[in-house]
């Protein structure tokens, strides 16, 4: 027999040691509306705003999901009720999080959601929309107009798909119903992730009505914010686990590491959480800590993925506990990209390196290489390129940089070490495939393709002959000698 599910009803029977919601749920009026309902947001942004809401109950959120009813209609039929497994050696810390008030599907509930827009109570738009969903070119930061479904949400104004076409319709609404200013708090992995996005929405909003574009200026701020939290994908282990540690059911539990970080910077134009209370830090300036994570936690976490998915690694903690990888992310992380950066205020970068690779290396969290490998045209960018550029301009060495930069090139080619395919999920595959194709299973020339490639590389990366010429070294040596022998060279020969 299956247990019973949870939701309001059965909340008051789970075990002790399960903390759950120190307010009335039902009560919660929604303040909040959040774009991108993954697990993400529900095992980061939606715990600090839960931690908050027994002072303060203005809060409850309205999730979206933009692209499937998946995950709503699970959490819906919970009354958004879900657990947050926490795991670490230790074991399994579970926590029922009751901040998400609806759970919304774009394709079903459009109406329902711009008119949470519309509502002055609302003055907080939070997104997780993944890299991609903002539809920019990833070289440059802005809106690429020729996206796809940009030009849909541009011809059907009335249904907007896109994470822009949503947040442009949504503003719109706002500015009918006169309900006053907003802030829109970007939460995923570009540098300078709030300019990125206010220029991407007001590229989009003058493309719509300069009008509007002009009162989006003087009523909306995007502050930029750092975020961090290690979140794979739920599995039906977790699933189950989640039964037995709450002893009713859970659809839509979210698993996660015990760390979590969020810097924000403090330009809110409307009232907002107290975030703070629940360990958010504001701060006038974040780039020193976005810079930080995107080059170290995430440049690293990019570099196992991908050569750590080549050397037949399926999760992060095997690839990171390998003697090379691990060797390798470590001198990455020490010789070519702490030098690129500024400490943060109270951050020590060595012990901020250190930490990084006993939380990469948490055996109780399966992140898989391959989930972290998705998308890298949009990540590479952020992750590995800009510290090149530095490095280059400060005439400084790239060999780890070039060889992680190769593994992606590797690995986006289409076929692993033994010849089988990879499915590699990214926008730009149809771009990856046709250059596989014409090279003809030549290693130069597959490094050509993609290294021409301006919308990842950006134009000066394009043009620059001694970058060119070490990635398409390392790719050459990944296909001719094989990753490990390729990293066994590599640590013995690079200083
Ligand atoms: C990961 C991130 O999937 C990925 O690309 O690098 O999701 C990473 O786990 C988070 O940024 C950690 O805060």
């Amino acid at each position: 027999m299956s247990a019973p599910a949870l939701n309001r009803s059965t909340v008051g029977r789970l075990p002790a040691a399960v903390r759950r919601p120190d307010y009335d749920v039902a009560a919660l009026p929604v303040g909040i509306v959040h774009l991108g309902l993954g697990a993400f947001h529900r095992a980061h942004q939606a715990v600090y705003t839960d931690d908050v809401l027994a002072r303060d109950p203005r809060w409850g959120i309205c999730g979206v999901s933009l692209r499937t009813p998946r995950a709503t209609a699970g959490l819906a039929a919970q009354d958004g009720l879900y657990a947050v497994l926490t795991k670490s050696r230790e074991g399994t810390a579970a926590r029922v999080i009751g901040a998400l008030r609806e759970a919304l599907f774009l394709g079903t509930d459009r109406a329902r959601l711009l008119a949470r827009f519309a509502d002055p109570a609302v003055t907080v738009v939070t997104l997780t929309v993944t890299e991609k969903g903002y539809c920019h070119d990833p070289a440059t930061g802005r809106l690429n107009a020729a996206h796809p479904e940009i030009a849909h949400d541009l011809a059907h104004p009335d249904e907007p798909t896109s994470a822009p076409g949503v947040l442009v319709a949504g503003l719109a609404a706002r500015r009918a119903a006169g309900a006053g200013a907003i802030t829109v708090v970007c939460c995923d992995n570009l540098p300078h992730n709030g300019r990125v996005v206010e220029g991407i929405v007001a590229a989009y909003a003058r493309l719509v009505d300069p009008a509007l574009a002009d009162w989006i200026g003087a009523h909306v701020a995007f502050p930029s914010t750092m975020v961090d939290r290690i979140v794979p994908a739920t599995t039906a282990a977790d699933i189950d686990e989640a039964a037995r540690l709450l002893g009713i059911g859970d659809a839509a539990p979210v698993v996660c590491e015990p760390f979590g970080q969020w810097v924000i910077e403090d330009r809110f134009v409307a009232a907002r959480p107290a975030w703070e209370a629940a360990g958010a830090q504001f701060v006038a300036d974040v780039a020193p800590f976005e810079t930080m994570k995107l080059r170290l936690l995430n440049g690293s976490h990019s570099t196992l993925a991908y050569l750590g998915f080549l050397a037949g690694h399926d999760f992060i903690w095997q690839a990171s506990a390998a003697p090379d990888l691990g060797t390798l992310v470590l001198r990455q992380m020490a010789e070519e990209i702490v030098p690129t950066l500024t400490a943060p205020p109270g951050i020590d970068l060595a012990a901020y390196c250190n930490d990084l690779m006993t939380r990469f290396r948490n055996p109780a969290l399966p992140h898989r290489t391959q989930q972290i490998a998705m998308d890298g045209s949009q990540k590479i960018p952020q992750r590995l390129l800009n510290t090149v550029r530095d490095r280059l301009a400060a005439g400084a060495s790239i060999a780890h940089l070039t060889l992680a930069v190769a593994g992606w090139i590797r690995y986006a080619s289409g076929s692993d070490e033994h010849g089988q395919p990879i499915a590699v999920a990214d926008p730009m595959a149809p771009a990856f495939a046709a250059i596989a194709a014409a090279a003809g299973g030549d290693p130069a020339r597959i490094a050509a393709g993609f290294l021409d490639l301006a919308a990842v590389f950006g134009t000066d990366l394009v043009a620059h002959a001694p970058f060119r010429a070490a990635v398409t070294r390392d790719v050459v040596a990944l296909f001719e000698r094989g990753v490990r022998a390729t990293l066994a060279a590599h640590l013995a020969g690079a200083s």
